[in-house]
């Protein structure tokens, strides 16, 4: 993404009155998040053009899904004001602001008395997370997926991301892969797990839904008094996909005993006990809409997402850290080290995973 950019220009289209506050938030791996303090709080966002390079469609469907969600929530008598993101359109009126050096601007209220997590401070926040992607993915299931534009297509397709390893493996443009090949090895054994949940759809038994694609912790804001999930934000990537996988990758990222960047790979482990706590909530926030294929195949969702960001990090190491944020030397080294570590935790233990949700299949049925 361009380096170079004036935020006060960024600023000047949004508000009237300079703002007297503007400084960077969050801890997002995409786009360049700022808090901005003006008549009340704002999130300012400079998108990822290199990764979201159409923008209009980007906000097209977040200006949809949005509406869609406000309006089943008033249907539903829930509090609309802080259902979903609110996009705040520039002085003349647009979604967003391009500026002469090409980078792109929005702004979002900032959803107010709400805190976003980076772990998971108990069973209950790890339930409510679940039951809020669950009950995102029920809002948007009359939503009209060929309205959704595909921002970044294959974006949780295993097989593709698997190749896009390999070429990078091939290509080593980085001349990093003699330290990686234990890695590389660990994936290569993993070819065929990879064709899972394609095969599942390609037969048919698996079905695509709009579902939200990056089901990470941090996206997802909870009341800072209650405790309750209320909002799930960036909403970049919604997009038809499986639902295991929307269950998959929050499980990677908040049932993981360690950070996802942690080097002592011995605290790297799959909690169990937030495994079946974040089943429970989803299944519940799903409203009963899950087949018995989809619950058979939540703990291959978790493996499948885990060994996926897996690959994707150890790609960006190869190909120079282009993609992801990174704050350290071999960074996305260390998060594909963790990922992998954790895959092979989740494989001991999936027999565990399936009969959890055996027993949560039971219960729901009784
Ligand atoms: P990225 O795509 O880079 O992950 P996010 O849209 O997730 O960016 O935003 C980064 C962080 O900013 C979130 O994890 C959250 O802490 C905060 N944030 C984003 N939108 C809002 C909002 N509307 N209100 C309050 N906090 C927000
Ligand atoms: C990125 O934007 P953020 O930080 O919520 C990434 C996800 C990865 C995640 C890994 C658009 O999510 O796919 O799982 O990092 N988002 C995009 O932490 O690629
Ligand atoms: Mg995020």
């Amino acid at each position: 993404m361009n380096k170079n950019f004036d935020i006060n220009k960024a600023l000047s289209a949004f508000f009237k009155d300079t703002p007297s506050y503007c400084q960077p938030y969050g801890n997002g791996h995409i786009n360049d998040t700022f808090l901005v303090v003006a008549d009340k709080r704002y999130i300012m966002q400079r998108m990822n053009t290199d990764i979201f390079p159409c923008t209009e469609k980007l906000m097209e469907n977040i200006l949809g899904v949005t509406e869609h969600i406000r309006k089943k929530t008033a249907e539903l008598h829930g509090d609309v004001s802080r259902s979903t993101l609110a996009v705040c359109p520039t002085l003349s009126g647009l979604p967003f602001f391009r500026d002469s050096d090409g980078n792109c601007w929005r702004v979002y209220e900032f959803t107010e008395g709400t805190v976003s997590l980076e772990a998971v401070r108990s069973k209950e926040d790890f339930y409510n997370c679940a039951e809020a992607f669950g009950r995102f993915q029920q809002l948007l299931s009359d939503y009209p997926a060929e309205e959704l534009y595909s921002v970044i297509p294959n974006f949780h397709n295993t097989p593709v991301r698997y190749n896009n390893l390999i070429n990078a493996i091939k290509k080593d443009t980085y001349g990093r892969l003699a330290e990686v090949s234990p890695e590389v090895d660990f994936v290569k054994a993993r070819e065929s797990f990879c064709h899972t949940l394609e095969h599942a759809f390609s037969e048919g038994t698996l079905p695509l839904r709009v579902t939200h694609n990056d089901t990470k912790l941090n996206n997802i804001l909870f009341d800072e008094k209650s405790g309750e999930a209320i909002c799930v934000i960036d909403l970049d990537t919604v997009m038809p996909g499986y639902s295991v996988n929307d269950f998959g990758d929050s499980i990677r990222f908040g049932a993981n005993t360690a950070a996802e960047d942690e080097t002592d790979l011995s605290k790297v482990s799959l909690d169990l006990d937030l495994f079946e706590a974040y089943a429970k909530g989803f299944i519940k926030g799903c409203g009963g809409k899950l087949t018995e294929k989809e619950l058979e195949l939540l703990p291959v969702g978790a493996m499948m997402m885990t060994l996926e960001c897996g690959m994707r990090f150890l790609t960006d190491y190869l190909e120079g850290d282009v993609y992801f944020k990174t704050h350290r030397q071999c960074h996305n080294l260390d998060r594909a080290r963790a990922q992998f570590a954790l895959v092979a935790d989740m494989e001991r233990k999936k027999t565990q995973m399936d009969n959890i949700i055996l027993k949560l299949k039971t219960e729901g049925r009784n």
